[in-house]
């Protein structure tokens, strides 16, 4: 690692429009922590930086829902999240904000500069509009089917799924997430960047030069590249959000994805002046840490964006993890499947070690992994309790028993092959748990960690110390034997401590505590050292590092996942169908009869009737008002098959402007009447009539 004088090290900032759960921990701020704490303790200069995004969609969807400013949203999430990842010891060096001034002045200062190189294309195009809610539907107000992966939820900006990013033309099925209106187009003015122009620096940069990034990273951007990249939009139509800083942008805001990432070099402006060390020099280490829904943001645009501005180092990785399911299912916000760290931190106070182990352990660092109740019951009572927790009170209840409570000597003459193979494994250790930690196999150093433990309890085993000392007599003779046992014991529980440190902070501190020394112990270039704890010294009682998990726990945090999402389907059930909203609807201004007397109702009859390609709420019509026939688009097909509606009497409004849907021309609007529950009649004579007569 010696290329590399200065370490500047992100995790993926949260949107403020919800608490964070166990997945955001899994996917990239526990790893991240891991990989700080140890750069920390190799004495590096490194740099943690994170923070909220609070623009976008997201936030003003949640604006919405919680019927609060934007602004609300993100004070209360930001504290929420922030509180969360101070409780689980995620030890980020800031954690701002994307709304902090610094952060809008250095955003907008960024665009600005790239508008003054001329990399900006100036385009008018045509773009969703929804005309209930009057605004443009862009990213994640507007959702349908994904054309890479048939994710049906899929956003205008980007799959969750597959991790496609997206542009709402894409979209097969598009809806508007504000209202039912029909989705109709208008042209707006917008700034775009030309990716394509950056392709053979990205591919020479990355394909090129980054092939040892994950397997999983580097396919995904592999394949993007492969397809080739196009102008994407860098600005939207909304008032919340970073000012686009040109005159002639009144109501345009830039894009969320070009000022979030951007935050990470703001908020490295809030924490040192000596920010530009960190950010313009080439002997800075730059990593992303972030989950895999974000890795073109992170491994084309950014990098796009950086190198157009130009003096600004790149990445030199992106360790991307895949998606943490829960009990064998996706972990869903909506369906509030989710193990939120805000809870557990209530129903688990002081095991922040033991989630953090459990999710490091299980992390989806190659694959989408699974996190269960009963596997962190099984890792905390066999691992951590019965492993690491086992050995580290064996060691010290025996010293206190056997070497009245100070650490013993060790009598050199006297070291067998037992220790001999210890203190090898030991530095074995040392040296697989640095190369892992280092390849950002957090897992793997996991495993190798616990195996150390796991050598302890075995040397303990083999040398059986308490039978040593089974009597008085017997322990006199044997004592010298006791001491280098202990002693080795000792110094091996220091080591696990520092090993510990960087997945479990928590558990290193008490040992600390326990062996009565300084924090500085931890610092990595004690490793593998056999003279941590000095000898003679008295060292206090041993605690308890880590309780048993009982069965009612877990049982009673899965029956409340079950619970919850029970509640979550009831309530988004009740508001689709908004019963109060419907009863007490604003009753309407009075209009005056000639206002009535422009309607031209007729009664039809439907002659035919077949589903709309690619629009599943839509109905092509054939509608017979006497004089003529008319083609008519519903939105029925939800409500009505094309079989159920022919040979049906309607009333027709007859003199609508017709109107362009899907392609087809309606010329015409039939009357239907919704009832409480959202289900749509026809609005009929009560006895047949003749085609065309008129309603009045
Ligand atoms: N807020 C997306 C997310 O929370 C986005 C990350 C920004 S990182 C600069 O997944
Ligand atoms: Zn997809």
């Amino acid at each position: 690692m010696a290329k590399f004088n200065r370490y500047l090290i992100t995790a993926a900032l949260p949107y403020a429009n919800g608490p964070v759960h166990i997945g955001h921990l899994a996917g990239c701020y526990l790893p991240a922590d891991i990989y700080v704490r140890y750069l920390r303790a190799k004495k590096e200069d490194v740099k943690f930086i994170g923070g909220t995004d609070e623009h976008g969609v997201p936030i003003l969807i949640k604006a919405m829902k919680e019927n609060v400013t934007p602004q609300d949203v993100v004070d209360k999430y930001h504290k929420i999240i922030s509180d969360s990842f101070a409780d689980m010891g995620i030890s980020f060096d800031i954690f701002s904000r994307t709304t902090n001034p610094v952060h809008h002045e250095t955003a907008a200062a960024f665009f600005k500069k790239m508008y003054d190189d001329g990399l900006f294309e100036e385009h008018e195009s045509e773009q969703y509009y929804d005309t209930v809610k009057d605004m443009f539907l862009a990213d994640r107000y507007i959702v349908g089917t994904c054309p890479n992966c048939g994710n049906p939820n899929a956003y205008g900006d980007q799959c969750e799924r597959c991790g496609s990013s997206l542009s709402p033309e894409e979209l097969i099925n598009p809806r508007s997430t504000l209202s039912d209106a029909p989705l109709v187009k208008k042209l707006t003015k917008h700034w775009y960047m030309p990716l394509q122009n950056y392709e053979p620096f990205l591919k020479e940069w990355l394909l090129d030069g980054h092939k040892e990034w994950k397997n999983n990273v580097y396919g995904q951007c592999k394949s993007w590249l492969d397809s080739g990249l196009q102008s994407r939009a860098m600005t939207r139509d909304s008032n919340w959000g970073i000012k686009v800083p040109l005159p002639d942008a009144e109501g345009k805001v830039l894009y969320v994805w070009f000022d979030a990432p951007i935050g990470y070099i703001s908020a490295t402006k809030e924490l040192t002046p000596d920010w530009a060390d960190y950010w313009c020099k080439d002997d800075t280490k730059l990593v992303h840490f972030i989950g895999k829904d974000n890795i073109v943001f992170h491994c084309i645009i950014f990098p796009a964006m950086l190198k157009a501005h130009g003096n600004f180092v790149l990445p030199e990785n992106v360790p991307a993890n895949e998606f943490l399911n829960l009990e064998g299912e996706k972990i869903s916000t909506s369906r509030n499947w989710a193990v939120w760290v805000d809870d557990y931190v209530k129903d688990f106070p002081d095991q922040q070690d033991v989630l953090r182990y459990v999710l490091c352990s299980t992390a989806p660092e190659t694959k989408d992994n699974d996190f269960s109740w009963k596997d962190f019951q099984t890792r905390n009572n066999s691992e951590l309790a019965g492993i690491f927790g086992n050995f580290v009170n064996r060691a010290m209840v025996m010293m206190h028993k056997l070497c009245g409570g100070k650490v013993p000597p060790f009598h050199t003459e006297l070291k067998n092959e037992r220790d001999e193979a210890l203190i090898a494994t030991l530095q074995e250790k040392k040296a697989k748990i640095e190369n892992s930690i280092e390849n950002y196999r957090f897992r793997e150093a996991l495993a190798e960690m616990i195996d150390v433990a796991r050598a302890g309890n075995k040397y303990l085993q083999e040398n059986e110390p308490w039978n040593l000392a089974k009597t008085p007599e017997l322990q006199a003779v044997n004592q010298k034997q006791i001491d280098n046992c202990l002693h080795l014991s000792l110094q091996l529980t220091a080591n696990l401590a520092i090993f510990a440190n960087p997945f479990m902070p928590f558990t290193a501190k008490k040992i600390c505590h326990m062996l009565k020394v300084v924090d500085r112990i931890l610092d990595w270039e004690n490793a593998g050292s056999l003279k941590l704890v000095s000898v003679g010294y008295s060292l206090r009682a041993p605690e308890l590092l880590f309780k048993k998990v009982e069965d009612e726990q877990v049982n009673s945090q899965i029956e409340q996942l079950h619970a919850r999402r029970i509640k979550a389907m009831e309530e988004q059930k009740a508001a689709a169908t908004p019963v109060a909203e419907k009863v007490e609807a604003e009753p309407k201004a009075t209009i005056e009869f000639d206002d009535f007397a422009k309607l031209d109702l007729r009664v039809g009859t439907i002659l035919e009737a077949e589903k709309v390609a690619k629009a599943d709420k839509l109905l092509k019509l054939l509608v017979d008002i006497g004089t003529e026939k008319r083609t008519v688009v519903s939105g029925i097909a939800l409500h009505f098959t094309p079989e159920e509606v022919i040979g049906k009497q309607v009333t027709l409004v007859a003199n609508l402007a017709p109107r362009k849907m899907r392609g087809i021309e309606s010329q015409g609007m039939i009357l239907m009447a919704e009832n409480a529950a959202g289900k749509l009649v026809f609005v009929n004579p009560d006895a047949a009539v003749d085609a065309g007569s008129e309603v009045r």
